[in-house]
């Protein structure tokens, strides 16, 4: 690429400065002067041609560059009438030297190297703006409009971010732009030498495409007078030293980390956050490379000083300990869930002078592919049985939504809210027996066979990655139970639930309105062990649905038989209750938490809804299942649509009952 620097300037608000040389030639703290710096830095972009216009002291200046010994071809183009007319003759004297891409930018300019790379970077035409740093009243000002620049010039405040005579431009654009110059520099009508270049840019930026390229947080200011040098000057001295985060959740591996490593490296000494495996499954899912394995792998790549972990999506808690004086990330980030996460960082970096950088996010090929592959591997059983134990080790506290075919599946997988700054969704999906039942019209009453039970746990596999618990009824006989069991460790299921009843079973919820029997304690605890017994792996869960307060039978033998099933080997407790206060199952929690402080206690607030999470947490209970209200929601939304279709003799009603129907042939995407 050819780069054209302008520095036929005079300089004059620089003082004695620039009385016996051009301004490009002012000294920098470490040696360097403003072009030599620059010269550097577009050698080591790897630039093969440089034009350099001259106005004053042009010998000085040649003489001074040929001292340096640069690589690339250097060329200079000298403006003879400097002291009358504005850069924009320059630029159209030096446009016989030019072709294909070039780099623009003026000789008084001072830029670390991460904004060269992100103005080199961009595909089409950029200018280095900054759309965070307050708008300078007297210096350029960028117009930007749906991500193009539209205008550039001192005049502008609306829609504008402050700009810096730092531009990127392809051989198309820089085409355009020059055939208007030469409309100024050239005699005529319009010929005015004298205006800035950028005037030329205005007339003809729609056919442009010029995107920004945002430099907040770091160095890109020009030169124009002493204060300007020394505070330029103050900032160089800074820039080796400085402290800069970046933060991954990093559970797939591909380039486009090294590549933020890389450039997040050359601002300074570089502290990799690396999220916590609860923090990821809080935002994500399960991260398929445990934390240590992140640590040690992102430990290992060049730049990176240190690695910290961090406990959640907000960085609050880290900047305000690290103190960072610039967060790297992509700019992906300004619109989406992670905006609240954004703002926050800015608002804390803001509170002691820290600066946030944002490089353009590159959402490619192979980062698409490393998570559909990630994806892929979650859901195999080997992987997916697991998790739900694992969820219960790190978190403690398992959310699970009912599911009972793959659309229901989707929704458990895929439903987020998004709550101050964090990502709430379900960790686990419930495969429950009342709605597994009621989608094929058929009561719950152990009807729908295994073989049925087990087709909906693989069509909702299929699409899913999370946990599944499986509602396994009674559990049916022990000789049956033991090849339930295999089968569903075999499938990948996390866990399974079986109620302590004989006979016919009826759902819960009817209470004692239907002849019920709950088992015999011991006989339970004999299918309990032979189901354990049974296992190939300890990460099927079994547990032990009690359903004594169902039934009446009173708080003492609900947490007697708690104990007599966890003595059977049973890997959690469900307690169930139909009352529509959620007491019974509170005091139950706490008394079998003052004898047992680990196996996991399972509840369905269904009955008594108004209880929270965290009430029912913080009395002990681990997994909390909304069991049915997926299907009892859609239930009557489907009854009132064909009420309305009925009625009106219609499908117009309706339609605003519906979901588009252009949304809803999109709603299930081809892979
Ligand atoms: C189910 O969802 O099938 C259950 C929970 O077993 S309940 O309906 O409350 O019995
Ligand atoms: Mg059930």
């Amino acid at each position: 690429m050819t780069a054209l620097i302008l520095a036929s300037g005079v300089g004059s608000r620089m003082g004695e400065l620039t009385a016996d040389r051009p301004k490009c030639m002012t000294p920098l703290p470490d040696g360097e002067t403003i072009l030599s710096r620059q010269l550097r830095q577009l050698q080591s972009a790897g630039t093969e041609k440089i034009v350099i216009t001259t106005g004053a002291f042009a010998g000085l200046l040649r003489e001074y560059v040929h001292s340096l010994g640069i690589a690339s071809e250097v060329v200079f183009v000298h403006n003879p009438d400097f002291g009358t007319t504005n850069y924009i003759y320059s630029m159209y004297l030096a446009e016989k030297e030019l072709s294909g891409d070039i780099l623009l930018l003026h000789g008084d300019l001072v830029f670390e190297d991460a904004v060269l790379d992100m103005v080199l970077k961009s595909k089409d035409s950029a200018m280095a703006v900054s759309t965070l740093l307050p708008l300078p009243e007297k210096d350029f000002k960028a117009v930007i409009r749906n991500g193009l620049i539209t205008s550039v010039g001192t005049e502008f405040f609306e829609n504008a971010a402050a700009a810096q005579p730092l531009y990127k431009l392809t051989e198309a654009d820089r085409r355009t732009w020059f055939a208007q110059i030469e409309k100024y520099c050239g005699s005529g009508e319009t010929a005015d030498r004298c205006c800035y270049a950028e005037k030329a840019f205005n007339d003809i930026s729609g056919k442009c495409c010029v995107r920004p390229a945002d430099f907040t947080g770091l160095l890109c200011a020009e030169v124009d007078d002493k204060s300007d040098l020394e505070a330029v000057s103050s900032e160089l001295g800074k820039l080796a030293g400085r402290g800069v985060y970046i933060c991954f959740s990093a559970d797939v591996i591909h380039s486009g980390h090294i590549n933020m490593i890389r450039r997040a490296a050359s601002l300074g000494v570089l502290t990799v956050g690396i999220m916590t495996d609860e923090a990821v499954t809080e935002y994500k899912h399960f991260p398929l490379v445990p934390y240590d394995d992140r640590v040690e792998l992102f430990s290992n790549i060049t730049g990176v000083a240190e690695v910290v972990p961090q406990r959640s999506l907000s960085y609050r808690e880290n900047l305000l300990e690290l103190r960072p004086d610039i967060v790297v990330h992509g700019d992906d980030w300004r619109t989406g869930f992670q905006q609240p996460v954004r703002d926050e960082v800015i608002s804390v970096l803001s509170g002691y002078g820290g600066k946030l950088v944002e490089f353009p996010y590159s959402d490619d090929k192979q980062t698409f592919a490393a998570e559909r592959d990630m994806r892929a591997r979650l859901a195999l059983p080997d992987y997916r049985r697991g998790i739900l134990r694992k969820l219960l080790d790190i978190k403690g506290r398992v959310t699970a939504i009912e599911a009972h075919s793959g659309l229901t599946g989707l929704i458990a997988e895929n439903t987020r809210v998004y709550e101050n700054g964090n990502v709430r969704q379900f960790d686990a999906m419930w495969i429950s027996s009342l709605c597994d039942s009621a989608s094929r019209g058929k009561p719950d009453i152990e009807l729908v066979d295994m073989t049925a039970r087990l087709r909906t746990v693989n069509e909702i596999m299929e699409v899913t990655t999370k946990p599944i618990i499986f509602d396994g009824d009674t559990g049916g006989l022990t000789e049956h139970f033991v090849y339930t069991v295999r089968t569903l460790e075999r499938t990948g299921v996390s866990m399974i639930i079986i109620e302590d009843k004989t006979g016919l079973k009826k759902n819960s919820l009817f209470g004692t309105e239907t002849e019920q029997t709950q088992a015999d304690t011991e006989e339970f605890c004999r299918k309990l062990t032979a189901g354990k017994n049974a296992l190939k792996t300890d990460e099927l869960m079994i547990c032990a649905r009690i359903e004594s307060l169902i039934l009446e039978k009173g708080m003492d033998d609900a947490v007697m038989r708690a104990e007599a099933y966890t003595a059977a080997g049973a890997d959690a407790i469900m307690i169930h209750s139909r009352s529509s206060s959620p007491e019974e199952v509170l005091t139950f929690a706490r008394r079998f938490r003052k004898r047992d402080r680990f196996t996991p206690i399972v509840c369905v607030p269904t009955t008594y809804s108004s209880v929270s999470e965290e009430e029912l947490y913080s009395a002990g209970v681990n997994i909390v299942i909304y069991a049915n209200q997926l299907m009892r929601s859609a239930f009557p939304a489907m009854q009132h649509t064909a009420e309305s279709i009925l009625r009106t003799h219609s499908a117009k009603e309706c339609e605003s009952m519906c979901m588009p129907f252009g949304e809803f042939i999109r709603l299930i995407p081809e892979e």
